[in-house]
């Protein structure tokens, strides 16, 4: 048995019930065999990148600690993005639910389906400010999270709603 490691995931949502749809997205993430959700950020309502003219995300972080596989955990996401009923597929345009893969503990991929760590990570807003809530520490092409989040020009992001202590 392969020893856990630790992945981060960014999600958004631009169309529909958003907030269900992260949650449930989540609610699945976690439900997931040989997946062990060890954090979850609070929900951050952004501006649009790079294709503008579409309504605002939702967007979330989470960590998780898996023996998955890189691969089997991108087809793990594209599974509950499609059981989710994600249809419009436009380069940055509008979804009913996305799921990247941030990170992934060790790994470093470059291949037709999969880049890791994600090569607009350290750029976007929407991603850096829910993931430095969860995982501040974390390095990621030589600086952590924390330093990325303050470093980005990008200003696209609005708190939506602060988690809720269980
Ligand atoms: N792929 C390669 N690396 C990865 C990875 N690390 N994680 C491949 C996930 N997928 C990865 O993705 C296209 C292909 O990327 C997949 O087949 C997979 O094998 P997709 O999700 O089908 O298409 P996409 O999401 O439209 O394209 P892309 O380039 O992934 O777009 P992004 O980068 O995800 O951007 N603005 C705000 N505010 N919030 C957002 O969440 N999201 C996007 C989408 C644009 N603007 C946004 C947001
Ligand atoms: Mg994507």
């Amino acid at each position: 048995m392969r020893e856990p490691r630790a992945a981060y995931l960014s999600l958004g949502a631009n169309l529909g019930n958003r907030e269900e749809t992260l949650r449930e997205a989540v609610r699945r993430i976690g439900a997931a065999e040989s997946v062990e959700l060890t954090a979850v950020s609070s929900v951050y309502e952004t501006e649009p990148w790079g294709k503008l003219d579409q309504p605002r995300f939702l967007n979330l972080a989470v960590a998780v600690e898996t023996t998955l596989s890189p691969e089997a955990l991108l087809a793990l996401a594209q599974k509950i993005e499609k059981e989710l009923g994600r249809v419009r597929h436009e380069r940055w345009g509008a979804r009913t639910i996305d799921i990247d893969i941030l990170c992934f503990e060790g790994v470093e991929r470059n291949t037709p389906d999969l880049t890791l760590p994600h090569p607009y990570m350290t750029e976007r807003a929407f991603v850096l400010v829910p993931l430095a809530e969860i995982a501040p520490a974390l390095t990621v092409k030589g600086k952590t999270v924390e330093a990325w989040r303050q470093a980005t020009e990008d200003q696209g992001i609005v708190l939506y709603k602060k988690e809720e202590a269980e």
